[in-house]
């Protein structure tokens, strides 16, 4: 525990909706909700607005538009949250060497590493700083947490939500966590959480006063004592550059354990998915892929395979994950599976062959849906018999009215509304899918594309004076063959 609250959180705020508002003027205060789009898709993220209504992350899409039925629903543009969040973190690897990202919109940051005073009033300044700079830069907004510790900056960010900045100045930490729940220590899933929870521990005080030999009885050594010391706000956890990290690794423990071979699987797939996230987030590739598999009798193994070279495909990834998974007994049932890459290069040599575009993300997103509902993939018809198809969200240019991303689609039409990051809300057009005046467009930037407009000073999370209001945007009978699943 650091005597000076150095150690800096940042979490940009529900991060790819306000892309998406960033990007489509019409949407600005609006609610917004990105993820898969067909009857099995999941929410990848709500907006602030379209969250009023119970609207969250991994809620079944379905349910999101009971909930919410006026939000926007758009298919996610992954390669603009990566252009994103590669500026994000350029701003804020010039403020220290040892930066540590989580994931496309979060990191830890080591301020003292960087030279900044140890002083609150000059921590603050940075912090204060950075939001300035991310907003610039990138029209959208995040928020800082700074602590002396992870964990506690960690929750500092999350307190100051949205577009904010929380101090925990060193001493007021016990204090701070001791009515919180349990479930906001790291570390703490459901299931440790209800191992908790029947030993009447609830809050962060009361894991703190139940004792280390207590918790060691609960949870085991290792765990126990982990987390007595987070409880009493001690972390001295490093933040560990990426580029000097060894192995990426993401893990879930399951509150009832899995006996279903092809949800292990699913779970399997999606720990893939999610480690290339963040493998690609830290612009890493690996040789070596790891499962963990921790059975009902808390028996554990890994499994590990050594590919030809290093690799960040997803397709490549999980293809080795489900391969090593082969070799292990699940019947007894499964506690906790994770999914790691080991052997890091910042080279990849499949980069330069395997550009993946938003599209086959896409799809392979949409195979990994089917696989979760033990489906077959659909068969693929060749390209020309295949009729086009507009997902919501999705760029679009059209030779006279130009560029514009598609509202929604179906019984033969699409509804493009015209407009740009820099424009005012745009209109709406209707089309044919096949009219050969519409093509598939690029991502355009958040910031500095239009005449000179202060873009600095208007998040696009801030509702906007918005001249026309969208009907229902992206819900026009969206493909029911289209399907997206959590990341
Ligand atoms: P988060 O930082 O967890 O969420 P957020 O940025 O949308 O909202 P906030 O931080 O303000 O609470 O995740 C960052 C992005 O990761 C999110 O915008 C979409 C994606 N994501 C998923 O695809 N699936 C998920 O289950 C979660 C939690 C996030
Ligand atoms: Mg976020
Ligand atoms: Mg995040």
């Amino acid at each position: 525990m650091r005597p000076a609250p150095t150690i800096l959180h940042l979490d940009m705020d529900a991060f790819y909706a306000s892309a998406e508002q960033a990007a489509k003027p019409s949407l600005r205060g609006k609610p917004v909700v990105v993820g898969g789009i067909g009857p099995r898709g999941v929410v990848a993220t709500a907006s602030y607005e379209a969250r009023v209504f119970g609207v969250r992350s991994a809620m079944p899409t379905a349910q999101a538009r009971r909930l919410c039925p006026n939000a926007a629903y758009l298919s996610p543009r992954f390669t603009l949250y990566r252009q994103v969040s590669e500026t994000v973190m350029g701003l804020l690897h010039a403020l220290s060497p040892l930066v540590e990202p989580l994931s496309l919109d979060e990191a830890f940051v080591d301020l003292e590493a960087g030279g900044v005073a140890p002083e609150t009033a000059a921590v603050r300044a940075v912090g204060e700083q950075l939001r300035r700079d991310i907003r610039a830069a990138t029209g959208l907004t995040g928020s800082v947490g700074l602590a002396g510790a992870k964990m506690l900056a960690k929750i500092a960010s999350e307190q100051a939500k949205p577009d904010g900045l929380v101090v925990i100045p060193p001493g007021t930490e016990r204090e701070l966590l001791g009515p919180m729940s349990v479930r906001t220590l790291p570390g703490v899933g459901p299931a440790t959480a209800e191992t908790l929870r029947r030993a009447g521990i609830h809050t962060i005080a009361e894991t703190a006063e139940a004792g280390e030999a207590e918790l060691v009885r609960l949870l085991g050594k290792a765990h126990g004592a982990g987390l007595y010391a987070m409880a009493l706000g001690q972390d001295d956890r490093p933040v560990v550059a990426e580029r000097d990290a060894k192995s990426i690794s993401v893990e879930d423990t399951f509150e009832v354990d899995l006996t279903d071979r092809t949800r292990v699987r699913t779970e399997v797939l999606r720990l893939a998915d999610r480690c290339v996230q963040r493998l690609r987030a830290a612009g890493r590739s690996g040789r070596t892929v790891v499962i963990k598999v921790r059975n009902y009798d808390f028996s554990t193994l890994t499994r590990s395979e050594t590919l030809r070279g290093p690799t960040d495909d997803p397709a490549v990834i999980r293809e080795a994950a489900v391969r090593l998974l082969e070799l292990v007994d699940t019947t007894g049932g499964v506690r906790l599976l994770g999914v790691g890459v080991s052997g890091l290069a910042d080279f990849t040599q499949e980069d330069l062959f395997a550009q993946l575009t938003t599209e086959r993300e896409a799809e392979e997103l949409a195979r990994a849906a089917e696989e979760r509902a033990g489906a077959e993939p659909a068969e693929e018809a060749p390209e020309e018999e295949r009729p086009r198809r507009w997902h919501p969200g999705v760029d679009v240019i059209h030779d006279e009215y130009g560029a514009g991303w598609v509202q929604g689609s179906g019984l033969g039409r699409v509804t493009v509304r015209f407009e740009t990051p820099w424009s005012a809300p745009g209109r709406v057009r209707t089309f044919a899918v096949e009219d050969p005046a519409l093509r598939p467009g690029e991502p355009l930037p958040l910031v500095g594309g239009g005449p000179a407009v202060d873009q600095s000073s208007d998040p696009a999370i801030l509702p906007k004076s918005v001249s026309e209001v969208p009907e229902s945007p992206g819900d026009a009978a969206s493909d029911p063959g289209e399907e997206i699943s959590r990341r």
